[in-house]
């Protein structure tokens, strides 16, 4: 009887010439030397065993005891056998430390994001609470709050797995997710001067970390987002002892099922102000902003890992008088899958540059702003990519894509929150188009982008970052020009355009470096085939 073999993973970094290939060009060789045997150690583990224990792992889910035996309320959150083995290799691979100790300064966030890309598709969205965990200690770190910064940061980027904290992000209400100025949340002073909050918080991601960043509006304030004010507070005591938290029920979700994500009532809990009484959406601005940078990451990791897959069935597949791997059309779908999965590397990678810069404080003020137009526009370009790319994986492997024990389908359902939570689509856009108009950025990506033509020489490439130029100058002036009404229908369109253009164009400055340096030949097929219009890009 026949009985189909399944795919096979490798060391994924060695196994990942885009990686390492891009690492090759952005990195100072010292730093890339100095980091090179880390990246193979995580991918040699998590295509290997961390892999395996995925696979074994499949079917856990977080599981909530509200009361214990004698009518107490409890409230114990038990993770999953594969996150409680994701949270000490986190630690101490440095994933949240490493931006922090800054051992390769401007280079630091690239260090860690290539770990991260690495580390994440096989630990099934541990990234959730380091993202927000990254998110916080940024937050705290630039907060001005000493006394706060000297309590959580050195738990959160301690290599030390029992010092090691991680933090939730409690923003979303039942009022709404995007709307956050509409947050219920009440703050409430005693009369021993300590703060305590008041309320619903109906989307809490990660509930088993020890902190949470999190909005209240403190009696008296103002309503929307304004009056909202940013609070730290600690989610147990000493003794274990909820601070006036109950968890009502875990959600049931379709995807990120190890994610133990909470609805919480907050009746009392003791909170700290960390910026002031006010501005809170200003405030954990810092924080979304990371948290995105770690969705865009997860994007290209997450198509990187569809394509292995796939990749490795097609030369295992044999069908219709041959293996997949060798079928014209099988090829040129995979190809497709490739170009865009380049695409989101590139784009991602450049954000993840330009936020090592500002956060090193070697970025000029055009670079700071081009961060703060980058980081939606990539966030809301890759996760749209990574759904496509996903679901396409899955039908690479025929019904065997959807079938739950091959560990296939929980690709798609994960990849699928990629454009929803830290912002959706549409918001994301619209935040884009406010950042678009607030200062020069537009103008330092068209730069960046004529920059980059300067250095083509390759007759296609250059073809191509011409196209790449079009498409952003038609955003560009559709942004300058176009009545207001008009740019709000079109924002989608204008914020997937400069993404998926600049992509292009950070696509075909990767190949012309292959091609000059005589590597391994790296992205010179994606800059060939890739469409700006493709997946709803283009404003033609
Ligand atoms: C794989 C790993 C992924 C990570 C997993 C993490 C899981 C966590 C799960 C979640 O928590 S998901 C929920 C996340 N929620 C969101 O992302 C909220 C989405 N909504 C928005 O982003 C809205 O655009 C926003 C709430 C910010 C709009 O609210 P407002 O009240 O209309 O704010 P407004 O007026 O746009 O901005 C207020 C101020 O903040 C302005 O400054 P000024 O007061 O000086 O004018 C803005 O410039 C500033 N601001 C807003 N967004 C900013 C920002 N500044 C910097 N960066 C930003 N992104």
């Amino acid at each position: 009887m026949f009985n189909q073999s399944p795919p096979q993973l490798g060391n994924q970094f060695d196994d990942d010439p885009v990686l390492r290939s891009y690492l090759a060009r952005a990195l100072p060789p010292e730093v890339y030397g100095s980091i090179e045997s880390e990246l193979k150690e995580m991918g040699a583990m998590t295509g290997g065993p961390l892999y395996q224990f995925q696979l074994a792992d499949r079917k856990s889910e977080p599981v909530h005891t509200p009361w214990d035996a004698w009518g107490n309320r409890i409230d114990q959150i038990e993770l999953t056998p594969l996150w409680r083995a994701a949270e000490p290799l986190a630690a101490r691979s440095g994933l949240i430390a490493i931006p922090y100790e800054r051992q390769h300064g401007a280079w630091s966030r690239v260090h860690q994001f290539a770990l991260v890309y690495l580390f994440t598709p096989s630990t099934d969205v541990y990234s959730c609470p380091l993202a927000m965990t990254d998110g916080a200690a940024r937050t705290l770190s630039i907060s001005g709050n000493q006394a706060l910064a000297e309590r959580a940061l050195p738990h959160m980027t301690s290599r030390d797995p029992k010092q090691f904290w991680t933090s939730g992000q409690w923003m979303t209400e039942s009022t709404g997710g995007s709307d956050v100025g509409l947050s219920e949340t009440t703050a409430r002073q005693d009369s021993d001067g300590r703060w305590r909050l008041y309320g619903r918080k109906w989307f809490t991601s990660a509930i088993g970390s020890q902190m949470a960043l999190t909005l209240a509006r403190p009696d008296g304030n103002p309503r929307g987002g304004k009056g909202l004010a940013l609070f730290y507070l600690e989610v147990r005591d000493e003794a274990g002892k909820l601070n006036g938290i109950a968890v009502n029920r875990l959600k049931d979700k379709l995807g990120t099922r190890k994610v133990p994500t909470a609805e919480l009532t907050l009746d009392g809990a003791i909170a700290t102000p960390v910026i002031g009484l006010g501005d809170g959406v200003k405030n954990i601005a810092p924080m979304l902003n990371v948290t995105r940078t770690w969705n865009s990451v997860t994007s290209a990791a997450y198509m990187r890992r569809a394509i292995a897959l796939a990749r490795d069935y097609a030369s295992r597949r044999f069908a219709f008088g041959s293996m997949l791997s060798e079928k014209p059309l099988h090829l040129e779908t995979l190809a497709g899958m490739q170009t865009e999965f380049e695409a989101a590397f590139h784009l991602t990678f450049f954000l993840v540059e330009l936020l090592g810069k500002t956060e090193a404080g070697a970025a000029s003020e055009s670079e700071g702003e081009l961060l703060r137009l980058l980081t939606p526009i990539v966030k809301l370009t890759t996760a749209k990519q990574c759904v496509a790319v996903c679901s396409e994986a899955l039908e690479c492997f025929g019904g065997a894509g959807y079938v739950e024990d091959t560990g296939l389908p929980a690709l798609l359902r994960d990849a699928q929150v990629l454009p929803i939570w830290e912002g959706t689509t549409n918001v994301l856009a619209l935040d884009a188009l406010r950042a678009a108009h607030g200062g020069n950025a537009l103008h330092s990506m068209v730069a960046e982008v004529a920059a980059i033509a300067g250095k083509m020489r390759d007759s296609d490439l250059k073809s191509a970052v011409t196209q790449a130029r079009e498409m952003m100058e038609s955003a560009r002036r559709m942004v300058a020009h176009a009545p207001s009404g008009e740019q709000e229908r079109n924002a989608r369109r204008i914020a997937l355009t400069l993404g998926r253009s600049l992509a292009l164009a950070l696509l075909c400055a990767q190949a012309q470096w292959s091609l000059d340096s005589g590597q391994e030949p790296s992205s010179t097929a994606a800059a060939r085939r890739f469409r700006i219009a493709d997946l709803g890009g283009g404003l033609v």
